[in-house]
């Protein structure tokens, strides 16, 4: 019975029920070995033509997957949970660093550059979306994003 509930769950999450996201330029920050967090970044754009509420991630890799945003109070960094996430029409988000970003915490192995990373974002609706994420020492060199980067003194 509960063979026959989670071939059913894998058929329905393997078709047609996938979240219109468009995920670019995932990749995950590097972190020294005793770390038992890292982030990862990414572009997501919503090009569906209804709102997509992202309400969680998970995955084989991490005990526990959270959306984070960076804030700085009186200097001071901090995080915080974003249980849910709405993302309209067209609309385009960037997980960077000193922003948002997803955190991925207590690794079942050490990851280093080069290493993939595998989670899935849930939507409230119970679509998913696979994300797959290059484990990278320093930030991607692409268009747009380096340039917008802080400089840092
Ligand atoms: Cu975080």
């Amino acid at each position: 019975m509960a063979r026959m509930l989670l071939l059913v769950i894998l058929m329905l999450s393997g078709l047609n029920v996938q979240a219109h996201l468009i995920i670019k330029d995932a990749w995950v920050r590097e972190a020294p070995p005793r770390s038992r967090t890292l982030a990862m970044f990414l572009q997501v754009t919503n090009h569906g033509d209804q709102p997509e509420v992202i309400n969680g991630a998970s995955s084989e890799q991490f005990s526990k997957v959270e959306l984070h945003e960076t804030s700085f109070d009186k200097g001071m960094m901090r995080m915080k949970h974003i249980p849910e996430l709405t993302m309209k029409p067209d609309q385009v988000l960037d997980f960077k660093p000193g922003g948002m970003h997803i955190m991925l915490m207590n690794p079942v192995k050490i990851f280093k550059a080069g290493d993939q990373v595998d989670i899935k974002l849930h939507m409230k609706n119970g679509k998913k979306k696979a994300v797959r994420a290059l484990v990278l020492s320093s930030p991607p060199v692409s268009a747009g994003s380096a340039t917008q980067e802080h400089h840092q003194h």
